[in-house]
């Protein structure tokens, strides 16, 4: 316990200085942008945690370096709450201000607001633990924070290099610990056995499937696909490709989820052959997408939509069998969400689904509403959660027949697997496989549940992106005035069509969405709306063209 010492923070500051006249937000994905810009941020993030901490209890707040699928010149940094969750949104707030803080006596001004405004006691201890993905300006910002830490007299553990949702679940394990709600060795050897064994009990009695080929975007997954390997090898074999964490240039460079979702297309130099069953993740391993070619070749998407139609149909049946029906399950989505999946989920499977802003936080928080709470976006971000009602009905449940018990072990295995922190590739990925080894299924087996309807994504450049306001979890605009009733008197006529514009929260552009029943409605659909955009909301540059 030691007071704030607020000359040595300016002291400290003096050598992380501002960037004058950049103005910073903390967005959808904490702050991101070009790495060169950082360094102040990321100092004062380091503030922020020790703040935070200070204000819980001196609770372990994570801090995660990565700037996830964008460009490898490009960084960022963000704090998870002691649970493993996203920043609590009220805080977000803070973490601006003092990123905006023009001078070193502003930045003490800015700090003494918070702990006024918070009611957090300055001299409490606090804990903090760090980690990065493998962008070469990872190290140098790993340091910024650093200075801000030992400034503030912080308890800290360097993770090291790691994927984000591992910092998730160690923040989460760190605070858990020897309490009823503990998560699990706060170690990488305890992530990868705790998925392991899971894994195992969930396998080991099942035909192997064919070898996964995983594209790790040549980030962080490729070294820990490998280490993942040594404990699950025995049941699948990866064949890892992308994996050049040190060519510079190569992060996420025409590979990686971000990649083959919105180009619809394996990353070039795969040999995608029938037969063959590919995934990618992105840049911090929080996302994965599968995909496979048909017999013609043609290449066949199973995103984030897909993923959560598999597991919300294997997590029912499995609750069913196992007689848990006080279990209530829920599907979350995002007005990214293919149309064709949300009636699969409503009509087929009659589960609830609820659509919320795009935004990790926006959809686990949602998730946490149902007993089992299953979440994705489309870009292949998502996990399920478990209420402590459906995990202590999973653990008391003895089960009368062998169906039963072996339901309730699968479901119980179940819990263990899936990070339930936040999205997480590799957890997801043994997810996927040790559904499609329980049910026998091939990738295409798996597609057949439904058929996405043709969809196209458009960016269109504003002058003033902060025009646009929307309602109903962004399916609507509230402004600017007018143009929503003109995108539904566009969209109108066509078969199944569906459109939507949003300002982005991580890039300055607005983007349009549209599906419709065939690519040429949607096509016309995307191309007449982001036309409508640039030209009524103040369209910058070239008119959005046709696509031809
Ligand atoms: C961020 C979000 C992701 C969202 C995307 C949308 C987190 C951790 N990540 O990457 O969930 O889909 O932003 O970007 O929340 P956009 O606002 O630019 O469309
Ligand atoms: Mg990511």
């Amino acid at each position: 316990m030691a007071p704030i010492d607020y000359n040595k923070v300016k002291l400290a500051s003096a050598k992380h200085p501002k960037p004058p006249g950049v103005k910073f937000t903390y967005g959808t994905a904490g702050f991101r942008m070009k790495a060169e810009l950082l360094d102040s941020v990321t100092f004062r993030v380091g503030i922020l945690a020790s703040l935070r901490s200070k204000k819980l209890d001196s609770k372990t707040i994570g801090v995660m370096i990565t700037a996830s699928h964008n460009p490898e010149e490009d960084n960022g940094v963000k704090l998870v709450d002691p649970y493993g969750e996203m920043l609590e949104q009220s805080w977000e707030e803070h973490a601006t201000k003092l990123a905006n803080a023009e001078s070193d006596d502003d930045l003490v001004n800015v700090i003494q607001d918070i702990i006024v405004n918070t009611g957090l006691d300055g001299s409490n201890d606090s804990s903090i633990v760090y980690a990065r993905d493998t962008r070469p300006s990872g190290p140098a910002l790993v340091a910024a924070v650093e200075d801000a830490l030992k400034v503030l007299g912080a308890k800290t553990l360097d993770f090291g290099v790691k994927t984000t949702p591992e910092l998730h679940y160690v923040t989460r394990c760190l605070n858990t610990t020897g309490t009823e709600d503990a998560y699990g060795e706060p170690t990488e050897e305890g992530y990868f056995k705790k998925l392991g064994d899971a894994f195992r009990e969930l396998v080991e009695r099942k035909p192997h499937p064919s070898a996964l080929t995983v594209d790790a975007a040549n980030g962080v997954g490729a070294p820990k696909i490998r280490q993942l390997a040594e404990v699950v090898g025995e049941f699948i074999d990866f064949n890892v490709v992308n994996d050049d964490i040190y060519t510079k240039g190569k992060l996420n460079f025409q590979c990686g989820a971000d990649f083959v979702k919105t180009q619809q297309r394996a990353p070039p130099g795969m040999n995608l052959v029938s037969g063959v069953r590919a995934c990618s993740f992105d840049g911090d391993a929080d996302r994965i997408v599968y995909y496979y070619a048909d017999e013609d070749g043609k290449f066949r998407l199973l995103d984030g939509d897909k993923i959560a139609g598999l597991a919300a149909s294997f997590i029912i049946d499995l609750v069913r069998t196992a007689g848990l029906g006080d279990i209530k399950i829920g599907v979350v989505q995002t007005a990214y969400a293919n149309g064709s999946s949300t009636a699969y989920l409503t009509n087929v499977l009659k589960v609830p689904v609820s659509c919320v802003p795009t935004g990790v936080k926006h959809l686990h928080h949602e998730a946490e509403k149902y007993d089992v709470g299953v979440y994705f976006e489309a870009n292949g971000h998502g996990t399920v959660l478990f209420s402590s009602h459906a995990i202590n009905s999973i653990r008391s449940a003895k089960g009368g027949t062998p169906e039963q018990v072996e339901a309730i072990n699968r479901l119980s295995a179940l819990t263990n697997l899936i990070n339930q922190t936040v999205g997480d590739a590799i957890s997801d990925m043994l997810f996927v496989e040790s559904i499609l080894t329980n049910k026998q299924i091939t990738l295409k087996q798996w597609d057949q549940a439904y058929t996405d309807l043709p969809n196209r994504l458009v960016k269109v450049v504003v002058a003033d992106r902060h025009i646009f306001r929307t309602t109903d979890a962004e399916r609507k605009l509230v402004e600017p005035k007018g143009l929503q009733d003109k995108i539904n008197t566009i969209v109108a006529p066509y078969t199944e069509g569906r459109s939507f514009v949003r300002p982005s929260g991580t890039e300055d552009v607005v983007r349009v969405y549209a599906e419709a029943a065939t690519r040429q409605e949607c096509d016309e659909l995307a191309f007449k709306i982001a036309g409508l955009v640039f030209d009524e909301a103040g369209g910058v540059g070239e008119r959005p063209k046709e696509f031809l």
